[in-house]
């Protein structure tokens, strides 16, 4: 037990609100993804920041999603590799580019994804993180095909390469973790890890990622449905990005509706699984945190609808234009639980 994370907060702010916070504020960020049009970092030279080209669907240009944790905070970089860490908790952000064909028959995609992981598990083994509780993994055109294998193919082959070639596992206890399209920009990784040990959980409804059958690449992909840390007076729950699929195959193609129903039984089954390993403390949907990505713009207010019809209450939810990573997939919602949390209204 541990109680690094008791006080992991996480806060939705425009850029404008953020650059009007006082010195005081920045003491115990520990980072952030902007997620926007042309969305650039923070303009905080000393806090990793990832800016991803993901449209929040509310009306605003941008909306950072800033982590803060307990002072006092120290920053570095290594390698690509930027972060900021203390209270038992790393965060950081890497973008790597496909600017170099490596000419070893490796896309550049897979290159940039396996030296970007190379150099984030090189960070941890460093600074006596063992372990990731959540990845967010960000690159354009992840449904595009070149070189006749679908870019999030390409994505999966190098993170897992980069996994064995850093001596660690990719299936069982593997950290939660999304992966959307990005409308344009680079390789974004930011991360979460902790010195303590956590939790993958799996979803009783769906076959693990990490053993998908070939038929969705080479190599299959390497998140756990859920990472849970255990901790005294209270756990922090990560659930990974969630769709409408039930054992390995997407279901309700072209029903934006059902797949959201789909999606919310999914969470409702990893989140039981937590609360079962859990031993301490309970999870509830109507108190975690959402981040919804939507494939088509219009559908944002039926998913919503859809989500709190299912939830039976009004949700915390950030909801962002994202392409998912199966093309027939409309929809992906991941969500976090037992930290603190707060949506600054649209103003
Ligand atoms: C799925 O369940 C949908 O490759 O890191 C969800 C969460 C998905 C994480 C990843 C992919 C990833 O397979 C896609």
């Amino acid at each position: 037990m541990t109680t690094a994370g008791a006080s992991l907060q996480v806060e939705y702010l425009s850029p404008a609100r953020i650059a009007a916070q006082p010195a005081a504020w920045w003491e115990s960020v520990l980072g952030a993804i902007c997620y926007g049009a042309d969305a650039a970092g923070l303009g905080h030279a000393d806090v990793p920041c990832a800016g991803v080209d993901m449209p929040p669907l509310d009306g605003r240009m941008a909306v950072c999603e800033v982590w803060r944790g307990k002072g006092p905070l120290r920053s570095g970089s290594r390698g690509a590799v930027r972060y900021r860490e203390g209270g038992g908790m790393l965060f950081g952000v890497v973008s790597g580019s496909e600017a170099a064909t490596p000419g070893d028959g490796r896309s550049p995609l897979q290159a940039a994804t396996e030296t970007a992981y190379r150099e984030i598990f090189d960070l941890l083994d460093a600074e006596g993180y063992s372990t990731v509780l959540r990845f967010w993994n960000y690159f354009p055109a992840i449904n595009a095909e070149t070189a006749g294998i679908e870019r999030y193919r390409q994505f999966n082959i190098g993170r897992q390469d980069a996994f064995l070639a850093r001596g660690r596992s990719v299936i069982g206890n593997v950290p939660a973790a999304c992966a959307l399209g990005s409308a344009s920009g680079c390789l974004n990784v930011a991360f979460l890890a902790v010195r303590g040990e956590a939790i993958g959980v799996e979803n009783p409804r769906q076959v693990s990622a990490f053993h998908y059958p070939s038929q969705y690449g080479p190599r299959s992909p390497t998140f756990a449905r859920a990472g849970l840390l255990r901790q005294d007076g209270g756990g922090i729950l990560f659930v990974s990005g969630t769709a409408s699929i039930v054992g390995h195959q997407s279901l309700h193609h072209d029903d934006v509706v059902a797949q959201t129903r789909e999606t919310m039984r999914n969470i409702a089954a990893v989140v039981a699984e937590a609360n079962r390993l859990a031993a301490s403390t309970a999870f509830d949907l109507a108190d975690l945190c959402y981040k919804v990505y939507v494939r088509h713009p219009d559908d944002v207010a039926a998913v919503r609808e859809e989500i709190e019809q299912f939830v039976g209450a009004p949700v915390q939810a950030v909801f962002l234009r994202a392409d998912i990573c199966r093309a027939e997939l409309l929809v992906e919602v991941e969500a976090s639980g037992g930290h603190s949390m707060l949506i600054q209204p649209h103003s």
